[in-house]
């Protein structure tokens, strides 16, 4: 018979727990993941300011900077070619009530994903020949424009903007240029942007205008309520104009009720993770595994675990499996 110390015994449950919530895509292994947590007491690797996180010498190109649940109110600079992402939109608000909320420096490659995003001035703005996927955000209520990207040549070619909201803002998305139109040769050799799977909702101008690219792929939108619906380009097939039905937009809470009818309208090459088609907006999408499923109490439960090998030496390595279910209500 195998006799277990109490402290080993009581870490390896330790270990058993951190696997059932760790419900979380890992980071690459070469890459880092820095918290930054207002809550924490700020240690070596735990930030309680986001731009302090970013700047730290310690986060380099690769890494991903994960802010926890609160409102950080400060001015955002992602200078590195690194990842931002929050715990989810419904947790994390990235304010500044005096500008910009994030700037995605020049030249920057940027992902930004799981936030929501507002302030008094533009909530994302793209820097010329930034490439940034913007994923799973909540882009609300800003001064200006939601994401924006203009004022010089924004070479953005390559950016993807996938499953946001992106609500009461000027405009919606305003990728613009004082010296490139719509397929100008100056912008010829810049790859393609992508939007896809958004939720363009009650902007106060155009839910988007994107110029300066070499072509823009728009698909499976949902634009309504906003000044101008599908002003440039002009509204693609496979989008539409219907009521979103948010749970509650008035307290920014813009999960989707069961009845909405964008559930299962978005790119069916990008399902949710309990494995059906893409919801619109924030908390739909194969980048949505943090926050999905989006209504309290719909899961994922448990219905099998193992632990291999078992028993297992003192010391030894488990592997534990969980098969889980989502309810989607
Ligand atoms: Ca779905």
């Amino acid at each position: 018979m195998r006799i277990v110390s109490p402290r080993t015994s009581t870490f390896w449950w330790a270990a058993a727990v951190t696997a059932l919530l760790a419900i979380e895509r890992p980071t690459p292994a070469s890459a880092n993941r820095i918290i930054v947590d207002q809550n924490a007491v700020a240690t070596p690797g735990v930030f309680t300011s986001v731009q302090q996180a970013i700047n730290d010498s310690g986060t380099v190109a690769g890494d991903e900077v994960f802010v926890r649940a609160g409102v950080y109110r400060e001015a955002i600079s992602l200078s590195k070619n690194i990842t931002l992402a929050c715990e989810g939109p419904h947790l994390v608000e990235l304010r500044n009530d005096l500008g910009d909320t994030i700037v995605a420096a020049v030249g920057a490659i940027v992902t930004i994903k799981g936030c929501r995003i507002t302030g008094s001035g533009n909530g994302i703005v793209l820097r010329q020949d930034c490439v940034a996927t913007i994923l799973n955000n909540v882009i609300v209520g800003n001064g200006v424009d939601g994401i924006a990207s203009f004022r010089s040549s924004p070479k953005i070619g390559g950016s993807v903007m996938r499953n946001n909201v992106i609500t009461s803002n000027s405009y919606g998305i305003h990728i613009d240029s004082a010296r490139c139109g719509f397929n100008d040769p100056c912008c010829a050799s810049v790859p393609s942007v992508t939007v896809e799977n958004n939720i363009l909702y009650a902007n106060r101008s155009r839910d988007r205008s994107i110029e300066c690219v070499s072509s823009v792929i728009v698909q499976y939108n949902n634009a309504i309520g906003n000044a101008t619906n599908f002003y440039l380009p002009g509204k693609g097939s496979s989008e539409f104009s219907e009521d979103p039905s948010f749970v509650d937009p008035s307290r920014a809470d813009f999960r989707l009720l069961a009845t909405s009818t964008s559930r299962d309208r978005g790119n069916p090459t990008e399902p949710d993770p309990d494995g059906t088609r893409n919801d619109l907006g924030a908390f739909g999408g194969p980048d949505s595994w943090g926050f999905f499923p989006p209504l309290d109490g719909a899961g994922p439960s448990i219905s099998a675990m193992s632990v291999e090998p078992n028993p297992v030496d003192k010391g030894g390595t488990v592997t534990l499996r969980a098969t889980g279910r989502v309810n989607v209500q």
